[in-house]
């Protein structure tokens, strides 16, 4: 129930703009590429972060947040004014997120199925944005081996996942190749909004 899709909740020339706030973001935090607890194993997805604090996974650590990137050192940037205006409207949390991690896929990539989970809070919701190519989207339940279904996240779609169905299982089983023009080399950007810590 607490499951919500804004489909082309932001128009061309809203995408536009976070697109210009995202390109000054990545220029202090470049994309790199995450590992895999224990294993190593490199993601697909290319990954950076917006915000105090910056979700990150590698080898020796494994899963957590962060408040510098663990490439360049530094304070990861601010969030885009555009992102904190969206989960003012539509998160219905009373304090503003910490975290804001970027990811890219570019054609091929794949996200398994996961929770949002390394959390210190889940009272507030988890606010997704989709820039680009068209996303197939996995969604369940809150066990891993409940049913699931298949929603298309689209260039200025916002997802919502919050209350009791915070801890929803999904994931991303691949992105349409040429489905946007809005990157000029395809592919496609999910920025997820989050609390960290309890307000
Ligand atoms: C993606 N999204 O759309 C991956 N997580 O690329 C997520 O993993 C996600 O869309 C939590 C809440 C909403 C999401
Ligand atoms: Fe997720």
């Amino acid at each position: 129930m607490s499951l919500d899709h804004f489909a082309q909740r932001l128009d061309d020339n809203a995408q536009r703009t976070l697109l210009a706030e995202l390109r000054d973001a990545v220029a202090q935090a470049p994309f790199y590429t995450p590992t895999m607890p224990r294993t190593g194993k490199p993601m697909s997805v290319k990954m950076t972060n917006c915000g105090s604090l910056g979700w990150l996974t590698d080898k020796e650590k494994g899963y957590r947040y962060e408040p510098v990137h663990p490439v360049t050192g530094k304070p990861w940037p601010p969030i885009p004014a555009l992102l904190l205006r969206l989960w003012d409207e539509l998160s219905g949390y009373p304090a503003p997120p910490e975290a804001c991690l970027v990811n890219y896929y570019a054609k091929g990539t794949k996200l398994g199925l996961h929770r949002d989970e390394d959390e210190q809070t889940f009272d507030a919701p988890v606010l997704s944005v989709s820039l680009g190519d068209t996303a197939l989207f996995r969604i369940g339940g809150l066990k891993r081996r409940d049913p699931t279904r298949r929603i298309e996240l689209k260039s200025g779609d916002v997802f919502l996942m919050g209350g009791e169905d915070r801890l929803t299982y999904h994931g991303i089983d691949r992105i349409v190749p040429g489905s946007s023009s809005l990157l000029p080399k395809g592919g496609r950007i999910n920025l997820t909004l989050r609390r960290v810590t309890p307000a």
